[in-house]
Parts: structure tokens; C-alpha cells; sequence
């Protein structure tokens, strides 16, 4: 079947899209100036093998009912009819929530999902458990920025301000001189935003930039984080030092009183707490450049130099996602912070800090007049919460205490978890513990569009319409345009809307009306418009009605440019636009911090060694950071990130001198290994990583040979095998999933090919009884 071409929308772009047989082809949005290679990924997807065709339950949920089943991850399936499926669904539910209330269902369900903002998985699922079943154990902050969106407010402002409102892309292109960026800037992340990305805009940026003569520095111990436009430099230091590497910077500032002193004093509380602490006053520890030299194996002379030039120059520092995403990972964001400051840059064109710039396509960006509705959640009638990244501490550990930003809380006692557009086996750390924490719940519910390793490890698995399956509304906050998403197929086999699954558990249930209000989904995208004209209307803004917008597929939104708006402001007057901290000015020193009394996260910043060091037994670090070819783990089994690919596996990147000394080539298929697991790729050997370091990106789905072992062997490449589970302090209990310490070696053992997309099969089974 061949179908006229029609507007939609991804987290990594728009395009117009024809659906040829199974195949699609697209064509990316004609403003975009450098579409996202990304959008290959749809070409392959819809028909799928890899996709969820049915609903299905694990035999033993079936046989055994509900309860904790060490099975989970290592069981059979059984195909059951969507009537089937609705009556165990919402028997399960209701015998929870009379058991148990809303305390017992962790409804966290955290997860990128799909661009629409009405089909956005998450929400609904939080909507359906807050006005169908009273509520539900949330949790609080992402993956993304779990540390910096808890520190941030305590010594500066909301994230928002400082990331995506921070210094804009054009001010860059016309000021700035220096751009430091920790962690780099590297495309492949910044070709995504959650919502969509109409203009991928960054590449031309640095580019004009560039030739405009300004400078970018990416500290990375990889060389991809910056792109050939920037014409950048590339300082390589260990991985998790950037902090010790600040803190040698600024011990040179220091010395040689190359600090803004006047800056200091206006702007900033706690400046002599770090002078202190970095000469040492409070225990004889030194930080100089000597010693951060030794921490970060670079040259106490290159610290020395770095630290001069950036004297006197309109500098830009920014420090990306990746490095808060690590044990301790709130000091790096906030000792770039005090670099700025430092450096008397704050609030200067150009200048300053910005959190995160090219983490995400959002940041840098200007805001749109008025944002689009999100779907209202209703109310949660509890408030139990855990960080996100939590999660396998909840389940494991019931009724223990755990501290976070300031409070003492406890774990519930989880008996029901429900997700839905969201992969926890790509997403968390150590998933054979992940894999133990879900064997203790009663029972885990699963809408997916594909089986993922989450899918496999649920109870009851509904088959769930990928985004090119339906309508919807596509749209961020940051970008000018607003799609009308237009649907490029029918649901693939018995696939059906979260929206619709829910709105007939509602049904069920008995709060039907609570849910919908009485809206079909074309019901609720009215709606959203409609309250998008109003809200525009108050600006003397008028938009085409929505009929029009649907015929259109595009319209445009009137913008703000107001980058750095906090900053800027505060900059101007301290007195009448104060920060929103305490002290109304940047926080070297927090006492509200302080107060918490973490030894891991006092009240300035600090260097604290990671838990995890490279030893005789773990001599590499490994960083597991997001891969080029896909989102996250979205459509792994799609064109483009099957391309990425060797053999099928995923590919691994180390220096030659480490290849050399284990005896590997190019292509190879290599082991990664320590004492939580095992996992294959290809090796890609080269030297644009540093020595002592090798990375595997995140997304292969995770393929594990025996997936009850204790330490698993995942045959595709899933980094978070090997990853520890730590929160990165008790401030934020954010993610650490960047980094860890492996051994590799040339994989001798039995080659078996990867199974990921390979989706299990039902077993005939009597179902009589359901
Ligand atoms: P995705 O692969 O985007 O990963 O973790 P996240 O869980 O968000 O998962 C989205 C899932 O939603 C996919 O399985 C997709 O099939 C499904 N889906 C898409 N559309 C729909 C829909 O309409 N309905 C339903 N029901 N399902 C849908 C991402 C997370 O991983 C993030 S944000 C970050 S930043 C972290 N990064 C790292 C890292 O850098 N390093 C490590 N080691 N680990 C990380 N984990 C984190």
C-alpha cells in the first residue's frame, strides 16, 4: 500500500512520512537545517518481529497468581485476548488497592516515551493511578540530571533558568570567546529533545562561532564529544575528575590573583570557604594544580596554562549531564559554577554558566511565549515518593530509611509496579539486581510497543501503538514550531493507545468519567489547542483553528528571547532581582546544605574520591554515556541503529595502547567483565579515547545468555550490566550510571547471536481459567 506523505513528529525531529508495504519513507522537515540521522530508525520499525503483537502473561503469574517469583526474566508466555487481559488487569488492580491503598503501586513508570504530548506514556499512566486508583508511590527528578536539578536550587536557581533559559546559542555565535565545556557538546545529544526538535541548529552555531575566532575546549576523556564544526580543542582528563581539575584551576586563579574579586563580593556568598579549603586551611590538603594533577592525569603545567588563558576572556562555561550522572556528581556542576564566578562572567553576553548547553537540543534555545497544555495528572492522594534512580533499593529494601535533599524518608513496601513508556533494563544500573528487586513484586504490568528486556521481565504485557500509530500534538517548549502528528499507519496487529487501554481499565473500574472527562483522544487534542489559542489570545496572539492547524501539520509560535534572563537580570541590579537562594546570590558556600550534615555533599564544593577506582582486577574505566545511533533504547531494532552495529553486536571503543596490551584487533569481539557481570561487543580500536579508558554506549537491549545468573553475560552490549547502583550522594541520590571500572578481554567462549528482537514465542496453555 502506498499512502499520501503526512506530518509527524519524534524527539528527534519532524518529518513527513509514507508508509510503502512495511517499509516507510521519510523526508525530514524541510526548516530543519541538519536533520537527525535518527529519523532512519523509523524506515524498518512498524511490522516489526521485535514488536508486541498481543497481550500476554508470564505463565507463572498465571499458574501461581500473584507474589514474588524468582522466574521474572526467565519465563514463558501466554497469549490471552485483550478481554482476557482487561479482567486480570483490573482484578489485579483493585485487589492492591483494597489491600494495600495506593502505597503499594509504584507508578514512577519513568521513561522518555514518544514526542506527542497528549500520548505521552508516562503521563497517562500517572492520570489513570491518581484518578482511578487514589494515587500511587511516585518518584522525583530523572536520569538525565537527577543531582544538578537537586543541587541547582540551592546555589543558584531552578534548573530551568540556568539550562534551558541560560545563554542562548546566538549570544554564543556573537560573544563568546572561551566555550568550556566539560564534558563537550556533542551532537548526538543535542539532536534530541523531549517533545521534538524542529531545527537542529547547534552545528551551525559553533560553526559561526568558530570562524568568528572563538575558542571551544571540551574536557573529556573522549574526543568525539566535540564536532569538526567547532574547530575545538580537545583536553583529555580521567574520567570523574573533573572536579579535582576545577578546583587545580582555580588554586592558579588563586595564587595569582587572577580572580574577580568585585565579582566575588557582590554576587556570591562563600568565596573565603574555598579559598580555604582549596589551600588547605581546614586540613592541610592543598588543592593546587599539583595535585589535581595527580587525580586527573593531566600535566600540572597544562592546569597551570589553562588557568591563565581563560584570565581576562569572555568565558562560557558549561558543564554537561554526563558528569553529575556519577558518584558525587553534584560537585563538578557545582565547582563550574564557582569557575564562572571566579571568573567574574555571570551575566556577561556570552559569558558565564550554563547548565548542561548541547546536553539536550532544549538548551540554548529561546522559549515559546506560552507552552503547550500537558495532560492534567489530577491529584495523587499520597506523598510518598522515592528519586528515581531508587528504585531498586525500594523494592529490595521495605521500611528502610534513606536520606535525600534535607529529609529522612522511607521505602514503601511495593506490591504492584505499572509501566509504561519506559525500559528500566536500559535505563538502570546492575540489572541482575534490577532483575532481583522486580522478583519481589507482586506483579508487574507492562505497556510496550516492543519487546524490550522490561517486557520480558513483566507479568502482563499489553501491546501498546508506537507513535506512527495514532494522532497527537508534537511540541516543546523550546521549539517554534507545533506539529499536528498525523497517524502513518493502522495499530500493528492488536496494538492499542495507552489512552484507550486505560480509559477501559477505567471503564471497569468504575471511573471511567474521571478519566476521559468524556474525551475521545481527537477530544483532548481539541481541548489542548483550545487552551493554547486562549492562552495566546491574552498575548493578542491568534493561531488558525484547529482544523485548519490539523489540515496545515505546522504552525508557528511566537517566542521570547530572553536567554539567561535570571543571570542577566541579577547581574544588572543584585538588590532588586535577587537569585532564589537563601542568601539571594550564588552559593559557593550553602548553609542549607550544610545543615544536612553529608559527609558526601558538604556545604561548598569539594572533591570526594569515587568509590570506584581502576585496580590491578579493574584496570579500565568504562564509560557507559548516550549512543549516536538511537535514543536511548528506542528502536534499537531500527535501521540506523542496526547500521551502528557489528555483527549485531554493539561496538566498544579503546585506545590502541590497551587493545595492544590484551592482544585484540579491530573487530574483535571483546568480553567486558567485573564483579556484576559480563558483557560482548565488537572492538572498534582508535585513538580518539584516551588510555585506561573504553566506552560502549547505552541502548543495546539487554540479552542475557542466563538471565537468573548472578553475574549475567548480556551477548548485545548493555553497559548497565556492569554499572553499580549508587545514588551519586545523599543530597540528590541521582543516577552514577556513567561510569565504572572493568577488565576486557578477547572473548574466547561460545558465540551464540543476539536474541534481543527475537520476541517470545506463547505457549499453549489452557485459559479456561482467567
Ligand atoms: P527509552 O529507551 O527512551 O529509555 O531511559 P528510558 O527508559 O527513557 O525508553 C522508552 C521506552 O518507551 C521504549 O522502550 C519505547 O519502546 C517505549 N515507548 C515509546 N513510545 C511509547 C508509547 O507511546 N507507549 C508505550 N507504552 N511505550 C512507548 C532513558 C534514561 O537512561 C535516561 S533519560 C538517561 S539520561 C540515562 N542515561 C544513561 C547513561 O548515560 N548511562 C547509563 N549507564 N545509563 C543511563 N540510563 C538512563
Amino acid at each position: 500500500m502506498t499512502q499520501k506523505p503526512v506530518m509527524h513528529s519524534a524527539h528527534w525531529g519532524a518529518f513527513t512520512a509514507r508508509q510503502q508495504g512495511e517499509r516507510l519513507t521519510i523526508e525530514p522537515f524541510h526548516g530543519d537545517p541538519d536533520p537527525s540521522p535518527l529519523l532512519q530508525n523509523f524506515h524498518n520499525v512498524l511490522h516489526h518481529p521485535a514488536r508486541v503483537a498481543q497481550p500476554m502473561v508470564r505463565r507463572g503469574w498465571l499458574e501461581n497468581g500473584p507474589g514474588a517469583d524468582p522466574r521474572r526474566g526467565n519465563d514463558d508466555y501466554v497469549a490471552v485476548s485483550w478481554e482476557q487481559a482487561y479482567t486480570l488487569v483490573a482484578r489485579e488492580l483493585q485487589r492492591v488497592g483494597d489491600a494495600y491503598g495506593p502505597e503499594g503501586i509504584f507508578g514512577g513508570s519513568y521513561g522518555w516515551s514518544s514526542a506527542g504530548r497528549f500520548h505521552h506514556a508516562q503521563s497517562q499512566v500517572h492520570r489513570f493511578l491518581n484518578t482511578v486508583m487514589g494515587g500511587y508511590v511516585r518518584s522525583v527528578n530523572s536520569y538525565s540530571s537527577g543531582s544538578a536539578s537537586v543541587l541547582l536550587p540551592h546555589i543558584v536557581g531552578d534548573m530551568n533558568e540556568i539550562a534551558r533559559r541560560g545563554v542562548s546559542w546566538e549570544e554564543i555565535a556573537r560573544h563568546s570567546e572561551i566555550v568550556l565545556a566539560f564534558g563537550g557538546l556533542a551532537l548526538k545529544n543535542s539532536q534530541v529533545a523531549s517533545g521534538g526538535l524542529s531545527e537542529h541548529t547547534e552545528r551551525g552555531f559553533m560553526q559561526q562561532a568558530a570562524e568568528r575566532g572563538a575558542r571551544f575546549i571540551s574536557v573529556s576523556p573522549l574526543q568525539s564529544d566535540l564536532p569538526d564544526e567547532a574547530q575545538g580543542e580537545w583536553l583529555a582528563l580521567r574520567p570523574g575528575t573533573d572536579a579535582a581539575f576545577i578546583l587545580g584551576l582555580l588554586s592558579v586563579l588563586i595564587d595569582e590573583q587572577r580572580t574577580d574579586e568585585a565579582f566575588l563580593a557582590r554576587y556570591t556568598v562563600g568565596w573565603p570557604q574555598m579559598v580555604a579549603y582549596i589551600r588547605g586551611e581546614e586540613d592541610g590538603t592543598r588543592r593546587d594544580a599539583q595535585w589535581a594533577a595527580e587525580i586527573c592525569g593531566v600535566s600540572a603545567a597544562t592546569i597551570t596554562d589553562f588557568a591563565r588563558q581563560l584570565h581576562g576572556k569572555r568565558v562560557l562555561v558549561t558543564v554537561a549531564h554526563a558528569l553529575q550522572r556519577a558518584e558525587h556528581g553534584e560537585q563538578p556542576v557545582w565547582l563550574g559554577l564557582v569557575l564562572a564566578a571566579a571568573l567574574g562572567q555571570p551575566g556577561l553576553p556570552g559569558g558565564g554558566y550554563t547548565y548542561a548547553l548541547g546536553a539536550l537540543g532544549h538548551y540554548g534555545k529561546h522559549h515559546n511565549l506560552v507552552s503547550f497544555p500537558a495532560l492534567p495528572q489530577g491529584k495523587n492522594g499520597i506523598d510518598r515518593l522515592i528519586p528515581v534512580a531508587r528504585i531498586a533499593d525500594m523494592l529490595l529494601h521495605p521500611g528502610t530509611q534513606f536520606d535525600y535533599n534535607g529529609r529522612r524518608l522511607t521505602y514503601p513496601h511495593i506490591r504492584l509496579a505499572y509501566w509504561a513508556g519506559g525500559n528500566p533494563f536500559h535505563h538502570h544500573q546492575d540489572l541482575a539486581r534490577l532483575r532481583q528487586a522486580f522478583c519481589q513484586l507482586d506483579t508487574l504490568i507492562v505497556h510496550e510497543t516492543a519487546w524490550t528486556a522490561s517486557a520480558r521481565h513483566a507479568d502482563i504485557v499489553l501491546p501498546a501503538t508506537m507513535t506512527l500509530e495514532r494522532e497527537d500534538i508534537g511540541g516543546a517548549p523550546t521549539d517554534r514550531h507545533l506539529f499536528a502528528m498525523q497517524p502513518v499507519a493502522q495499530p500493528y496487529a492488536q496494538a492499542q493507545d495507552d489512552y484507550t487501554i486505560f480509559a477501559e481499565l477505567a471503564r471497569r473500574l468504575g471511573r471511567e468519567e474521571a478519566f476521559t472527562e468524556g474525551r475521545d483522544a481527537r477530544g483532548w487534542l481539541r481541548h489542548h489547542y483550545a487552551q493554547l489559542q486562549e492562552k495566546l489570545a491574552a498575548h493578542q496572539v491568534t493561531i488558525p483553528d484547529f482544523d485548519q492547524f490539523w489540515l496545515q501539520g505546522v504552525i508557528e509560535l511566537p517566542q521570547l528571547k530572553d536567554g539567561g534572563r535570571m543571570i542577566n537580570a541579577f547581574r544588572a541590579d543584585p538588590a532588586a532581582a535577587p537569585l532564589p537562594t537563601p542568601s539571594g546570590k550564588i552559593e559557593i558556600f550553602s548553609a542549607t546544605i550544610a545543615s544536612f550534615g553529608y559527609e558526601n555533599c558538604p556545604g561548598h564544593p569539594v572533591w570526594r574520591a569515587p568509590q570506584q577506582q581502576p585496580d590491578a582486577e579493574h584496570p579500565l574505566w568504562l564509560i557507559a554515556n548516550q549512543p549516536a545511533t538511537r535514543l536511548h533504547s528506542q528502536l534499537d531494532f531500527g535501521d540506523y541503529s542496526l547500521s551502528g552495529k557489528r555483527e549485531g553486536r554493539e561496538v566498544c571503543s579503546l585506545h590502541p595502547h590497551d587493545a595492544a596490551a590484551r592482544g585484540i584487533t579491530d573487530g574483535d569481539i571483546i568480553e567486558l567483565y567485573n564483579q556484576r557481570g559480563h558483557v560482548l561487543a565488537s572492538a572498534r580500536v582508535t585513538e580518539s579515547i584516551m588510555p585506561g579508558v573504553v566506552q560502549l554506549p547505552t541502548g543495546a537491549w539487554y540479552d542475557p545468555v542466563d538471565p537468573t545468573a548472578l553475574r549475567p553475560l548480556c551477548r548485545h552490549g548493555n553497559p548497565n550490566v556492569l554499572t553499580l547502583d549508587i545514588g551519586t550522594s545523599s543530597l540528590a541520590q541521582g543516577c552514577s550510571g556513567q561510569i565504572t571500572v572493568v577488565q576486557l578481554r578477547k572473548y574466547r567462549g561460545e558465540l551464540t547471536p543476539v536474541q534481543a528482537f527475537i520476541p517470545p514465542q506463547p505457549v499453549s496453555y489452557s485459559t479456561e481459567i482467567i
